[in-house]
């Protein structure tokens, strides 16, 4: 039988680069590698949440779905497609279809709160933290959720006062002590990248070059 995929978690606050550091590294290894994104395991908020949305809280582990996550991942160690929910952050909701994700000789499982979960934490071969600047993390993310997110500055700054930034301190900083490797500069570290794409080809007995 087939050995299963090898599972990466890649964890870190806010626009710290873990989505672009996962683009990078499965660009680099093409077929062989399938991100897999928490930011679609948001719940969707309720009828009555939605009102009230500048009271609820995005950072917190229980506006994410960790059960869902779970069994995605357990199909896609055992090389099953998993069928994952397509959320929506301008209207905060699920849509009523669901994607279809591929497995691969290695999943890549990215998120502010990638190493929360314990179950998960159990699966992942290496875990990377992504670690970049809180000013630097702010000022993309108000960049970003402008340009992609259907945000305005104002709630921006806002949300990231009063949920972000205090949820970063309590859930997600203290999870750096489960990484095995903490990359500096997020996305732009061309040398860490180079690095873990050089030794995941080694794994995975891929061309060098
Ligand atoms: P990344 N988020 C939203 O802003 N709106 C939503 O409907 C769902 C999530 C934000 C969430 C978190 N928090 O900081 C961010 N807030 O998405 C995580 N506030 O995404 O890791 O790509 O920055
Ligand atoms: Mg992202």
């Amino acid at each position: 039988m087939a050995s299963p995929p090898i599972f990466i978690g890649i964890c870190g606050g806010t626009a710290s680069g873990k989505t672009t550091l996962c683009n990078r590294i499965s660009e680099a290894l093409g077929a062989e590698c399938t991100v897999l994104g928490m930011d679609h395991f948001y719940k969707g908020l309720t009828e009555e949440e939605l009102p009230l949305v500048h009271e609820y809280n995005f950072d917190h582990p229980n506006a994410l779905d960790f059960d869902e996550m779970y069994i995605a991942v357990q199909k896609l160690l055992r090389r099953e497609d998993a069928d994952i929910p397509i959320y929506d952050f301008k209207t905060h909701g699920r849509k009523a279809e669901r994607q279809i994700v591929r497995s691969s000789n290695l999943i890549l499982f990215e998120g502010i709160l990638a190493f929360f979960d314990k179950r998960l934490r159990d699966l992942m071969k290496l875990k990377i933290f992504v670690q970049t600047d809180d000013d630097i993390r702010l000022c993309r993310r108000l960049l970003r959720d402008v340009a992609e997110r259907g945000r305005d500055p104002d709630g921006i700054l806002n949300q990231y006062f009063k949920f972000v930034k205090p949820s970063f301190d309590e859930y997600i900083r203290p999870t750096m002590r489960y990484a095995d490797i903490i990359v500096p500069h997020g996305a732009h570290n061309d040398v860490a990248i180079e690095f873990i794409v050089m030794n995941l080809k080694n794994i995975l007995n891929l061309p060098k070059n």
